[in-house]
């Protein structure tokens, strides 16, 4: 299987989050995709290539056009009046207020952003894109002869919805290649979402829509972030009705539990009849996982893949989350590997 990955994902490059009122260390770090790389090569995957470049057309489709503006100009406009200190959000419009622009930074990114995991900087924008043009690359080689390609992309994209980002998210890598695979010709694609948190973005961002399947599999969101999705009574609306599955499982869930969750998502893939699939690849379900409280472990991973295959549709892994960084490139090559067995 081919690799896509891009050298621009260490500008996003995020000194601190914030957690349960602490500021700590950024559990998403450059290190993540580089572990992943070496083990890449490490089992001779096959080929790492680098994106092409596509602009922000295939961005348009799946995000709005303003987020995507203040995104490309917000760390311009920060640094200008704060310097190079990364930007966080200081307001946020509270439910019933207007959402109108402000001419304040801070109250801006209020207005995009979702939490305190995920600041801007300067080189943002750039490993944004890099990590979009990553997702859409991979998806023209899965689309071609390959049948299948791993974009590794970072930083991560599943909880970037039409107009917000966060969870350490900018751009939704994976909801962007979905739309650019229909955009080919396909008229069913399905995104199956396997990292630990729900992946709320891409929820949103098809939410309406009957060409897209979008399948979550997460931890149960009264217990974990993004908390205000990802529950099993959001099954879509309006044209998208009933093209939304959200499996949600409980803390300390291990394979004996994620394996029958697995088989309900893939048996509405296939029921669906998807052309082609997006696999939110997340490796955060791993028991070491320091913000995560699944239990799979190494050799579970291997078996999600080879059942993932059984599908037997083209499929493109597009990377997420996971944050055991010694183990996160063991993990996601285990999926990758497993699915070509
Ligand atoms: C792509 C992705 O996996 N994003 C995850 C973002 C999660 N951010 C919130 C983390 C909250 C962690 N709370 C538990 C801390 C245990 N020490
Ligand atoms: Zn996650």
């Amino acid at each position: 299987m081919k690799t896509v990955h891009s050298p621009h994902h260490v500008l996003q490059n995020a000194e601190a989050e914030f957690i349960r009122g602490r500021k700590v260390p950024s559990f998403e770090m450059p290190r993540r995709a580089e572990l992943v790389l070496e083990r890449v090569n490490a089992v001779s995957l096959g080929p790492v290539i680098e994106p092409k470049s596509f602009g922000t057309d295939p961005i348009l489709k799946v995000h709005d056009r303003d987020f995507v503006t203040f995104l490309a100009t917000a760390w311009e406009t920060w640094s200008t009046e704060n310097g190079p200190i990364d930007a966080f959000p200081n307001a946020w419009p509270p439910p019933r207020s207007s959402r109108v622009r402000t001419n304040r930074p801070g109250a801006e990114l209020g207005r995009y952003c979702i939490d305190l995991s995920s600041p801007i900087m300067a080189g943002t924008w750039t490993a944004a894109t890099a990590g979009a043009d990553t997702a859409l690359t991979a998806m023209e080689i899965a689309a071609g002869a390959d049948k299948c390609a791993f974009a590794l992309c970072r930083p991560p994209g599943h909880h970037a919805g039409r107009d917000y980002f966060g969870g350490y998210c900018f751009l939704n890598n994976a909801a962007i290649a979905a739309q650019a695979w229909l955009d080919r010709g396909l008229d069913k694609v399905a995104v199956l979402d396997v990292d630990y948190h729900h992946g709320n973005g891409t929820q949103d961002i098809f939410h309406d829509r009957a060409d897209v399947l979008t399948v979550s599999i997460h931890a149960d969101p009264q217990h974990e972030y993004p908390y205000y999705s990802g529950y099993a009574d959001e099954t879509g609306e309006g044209e998208g009705a009933g093209f939304n599955l959200n499996i949600p499982l409980a803390w300390g869930s291990d394979y004996a539990t994620y394996a029958p969750a697995l088989a309900e998502a893939l048996a509405r893939i296939a029921g669906f009849g998807a052309e082609a699939l997006v696999v939110s690849l997340g490796v955060d379900t791993f028991g070491g996982d320091p913000i995560s409280r699944f239990r799979l472990v190494n050799a579970d991973f291997t078996t999600m893949g080879r059942t993932i295959a059984s599908l037997g549709i083209p499929t493109l892994f597009v990377m997420e989350g996971g944050y055991a960084v010694e183990d996160i490139g063991v993990n996601a090559v285990n999926v990758l590997t497993g699915f070509e067995a």
